[in-house]
């Protein structure tokens, strides 16, 4: 499955008719998210030189992808200063990349003429379960990233991808692929990177940036989401963090991302999770390495989702620490009915 020719004509006769083209990411945005927004919109911008593009995200973007260009022309809200929902005008376009629902832009509520069709908008994205809410859908979910998605539109109109865009869009290929580690990474990624690099992408200043530089405060908080791995009966390896651990550390929430491909790493797991605090919320991040596990079906449990081996859910709630200790007569440490449960909460 890919883009076809006709949904890339179909994107582009949109764009070409727009006065104002808007695009937007999923709010706490990751690499992917970023490059896809920052690499859609500068490339809109070559292609459309009349129209005027800007760039949005309800959070900011982490500091460690300022590099990017256009990083620093993201704004919160994708309207103009002073403007209600209903300033926007009938040629206005919205672009949404990396969105798998709605309400990951966190504007789903505020500002529903996103999403009630009377605004025309590209969801570009490559997530299984995106339910396809836009006018145009280019959802591709055998694409490991939506960067590639994005690549993929640019190849298609033939549009040159030059050295700035590139590094966008080859940051959101590492990000989301673990830096060309995690099992999407397939032939056709490659040649998508191959491809980028050939562009001119910065592939050392994203290696750098992303897989090469830790904060302390980064450290110090992965030191205590290492520390409090258990491994439980079902074959999960599990951590926890709590606003305690991100007060004390001083880090920010953002600062938690790959610490999950490292518990992931225990042998002979089934799945892995990080449970981590969040104003009121718990998230929680699955991964796996098997084949036979769907880690989106059990964030679906939790009205979660993502892909089968990446998946994510978010709980209204706070965490509630819970030791286990089982006193076990050793000389009958095979027969569980002889253990006696002392749990203390
Ligand atoms: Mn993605």
């Amino acid at each position: 499955m890919s883009i076809t020719n006709a949904d890339a004509t179909a994107a582009y006769d949109l764009l070409s008719h727009a006065r104002h083209i808007r695009c937007i990411c999923h709010r706490n945005p990751d690499g992917d998210a970023i490059g896809a927004l920052l690499g859609s919109g500068l490339l809109f911008e070559h292609a459309f030189p009349t129209a005027t593009v800007s760039f949005h995200c309800v959070d900011p973007i982490p500091e460690q992808f300022h590099f990017l260009p256009a990083a620093l022309r993201v704004t919160p809200v994708p309207l103009p200063p002073g403007e209600g929902p209903d300033a926007m005008r009938s040629d206005d376009v919205i672009v949404f990349l990396d969105i798998a629902e709605p309400k990951l832009t966190g504007l789903d509520r505020s500002h529903t003429r996103l999403f009630d069709g009377s605004i025309r908008t590209i969801n570009i994205d490559h997530h299984p379960d995106n339910p396809r809410y836009g006018t145009i859908n280019l959802v591709v979910s055998d694409f490991c990233s939506s960067c590639e998605v994005v690549a993929r539109l640019a190849e298609l109109l033939h549009w040159t991808i030059d050295a700035e865009i590139a590094t966008c869009l080859l940051t959101g290929v590492y990000t989301d692929t673990g830096g060309l580690l995690h099992s999407n990474t397939n032939a056709r990624v490659y040649r998508t990177v191959a491809y980028l690099l050939r562009q001119g992408a910065r592939r050392q200043h994203i290696v750098t940036a992303v897989y090469r530089t830790a904060d302390l405060s980064t450290l110090r908080l992965w030191g205590r989401v290492m520390e409090k791995v258990t491994v439980t009966e079902e074959g999960g390896a599990i951590s926890a963090v709590t606003e305690g651990d991100f007060r004390a550390t001083g880090a920010p929430y953002s600062a938690l991302t790959g610490a999950i491909d490292y518990v992931n790493a225990v042998p002979g797991m089934r799945f892995s999770l990080i449970l981590s605090e969040r104003q009121g919320k718990v998230k929680g991040s699955l991964r796996t390495l098997r084949d036979d596990v769907d880690v989106s079906a059990m964030a679906g449990k939790f009205s979660g989702g993502g892909h089968r081996k990446a998946a994510g859910f978010a709980l209204t709630g706070k965490l509630k620490p819970e030791m286990r200790w089982k006193v076990v007569d050793e000389g009958a440490s095979n027969n569980p009915e002889q253990a006696t449960d002392v749990s203390s909460h």
